[in-house]
């Protein structure tokens, strides 16, 4: 169920690209290519981009029917039976691993959620990119082969800092900032984020084939990490001895840092500490002196959520939310909070901020340095009281 400020704000902007609504699409669209199923909510239509309905948020995995699938380029389509993982560069044997292969090595599976660096982009002042609401982030349990397991078979050469992941989508941009011409997706992670936050290759979702919205037959996940870094379609991992200076981590997602009170670009890495609410949803009506529960979920790039609180005042005043269901290092937190709505009709603010196990709370402002990106700052939710 797509809230009312959602639908709003998908029918104004995206009346240009698709005369239809969401539900619409995936039924006049025969292409068995881009499946947009209902009930996500479309985005974009070429390329394919669908945001989770996060208002039906009910469960600590999302079942792959609701799960966002965010693309740059279209969708490709990969034969599974004669697709092949090369594994390059710095390293002592090149690789060639089939499908099979990899299926043979040891296996992990983890939940791990994903949040699009550019989710709730909507909610900034006319930002550039797709104008994701709230559900641009999801979470699912993964299954694959670690890619340290890959590359100690490959052999690292000393002096290899990163390993760049590149998958078999390509296109170009037109419009500024172009890209040089036809290029791959691809971004690149240091060596040590591979051993430390434990990358894996993942080729099942939910216990099923990866799908082919979400990369099939394989592909990265970086724990923690923004959704950019998990790239899909994977098909060379190359180890290399310089930073990779890629298109997708310089002119596309990156912000500024300061230092020393120079603003300087970095790519974008860790997710921060955010919690959203679920339900009630923008404009939503709430029985006025009743009991309601407000729900959602909270996460952080830096692991455990050490807690929720919800104001209902317009943040004047804060109370413990209870955190609910599994806790996992790398995966979200759902919490819940019980909220005795005032009798009195009239507007009611609400608002949920999340602190992480390293101490992080949420800020309550946006920082600009942050551009398009990374937006984890509290919003408020207004809902009417009747
Ligand atoms: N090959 C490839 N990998 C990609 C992308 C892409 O466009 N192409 N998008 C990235 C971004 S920005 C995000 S947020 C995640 C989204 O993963 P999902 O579509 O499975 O939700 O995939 C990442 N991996
Ligand atoms: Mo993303």
């Amino acid at each position: 169920m797509p809230d009312p400020l959602d639908r709003r704000r998908f029918l104004s902007q995206s009346a240009a690209l698709v005369p239809l609504a969401a539900g619409g699409a995936a039924a006049a669209a025969p292409a068995p290519t881009d499946e947009p199923v209902p009930p996500l909510i479309l985005r974009q239509h070429d390329p394919v981009n669908l945001e989770m309905p996060f208002a039906s948020l009910d469960s600590f995995v999302t079942p792959i029917e609701h799960f966002y699938v965010r693309n740059h380029f279209a969708q490709p389509t990969v034969d599974a039976a004669t697709w092949k993982l090369k594994v390059e560069g710095e390293v002592e044997r090149p690789l060639e691993l089939t499908l099979d292969e990899l299926h043979k090595l040891p296996s992990q599976t983890a939940t791990v959620t994903l949040e699009c660096a550019g989710n709730g982009r909507v909610f900034l002042e006319k930002a550039h990119g797709v104008q994701w609401g709230q559900g641009a982030v999801s979470t699912a349990e993964w299954t694959g082969v670690p890619l340290a397991a890959v590359l100690k078979r490959a052999g690292i050469r000393a002096g290899a800092v990163e390993v760049v992941l590149e998958g078999a989508d390509q296109g170009a941009f037109t419009d500024e900032p172009k890209t040089p011409g036809t290029i791959h997706y691809a971004r690149s992670v240091p060596m040590a984020t591979v051993r430390e936050r434990g990358v894996l290759l993942a080729y099942r979702m939910n216990g099923q084939p990866l799908p082919r919205a979400h990369g099939s037959p394989m592909r990265a996940l970086v724990p923690g990490w923004y959704g950019m870094a998990a790239v899909k379609w994977l098909t060379r991992i190359l180890v290399v001895t310089r930073p990779f200076l890629g298109y997708f981590q310089t002119l596309n997602y990156s912000y500024f840092e300061r230092t020393a009170g120079l603003p300087s670009m970095k790519a974008i890495t860790a997710i921060e500490v955010k919690s959203a609410i679920a339900r009630p949803t923008e404009g939503e009506v709430v029985p006025a002196g009743k009991p309601y529960t407000v729900h959602g979920a909270a996460w952080s790039g830096a692991g455990r959520i050490a807690k929720v609180e919800v104001s209902t005042d317009g943040g004047h005043s804060w109370s413990a939310a209870k955190l609910v269901g599994p806790e996992q290092p790398f995966a979200w937190r759902l919490w819940e909070f019980h909220w005795d709505a005032p009798a009195t009709a009239g507007p009611a603010v609400l608002m949920a901020r999340a602190t992480d196990a390293q101490g992080r709370t949420q800020p309550m402002h946006r920082d600009p340095d942050r551009r398009a990106y990374m937006v984890s700052h509290v919003l408020p939710i207004t809902v009417t009281l009747r």
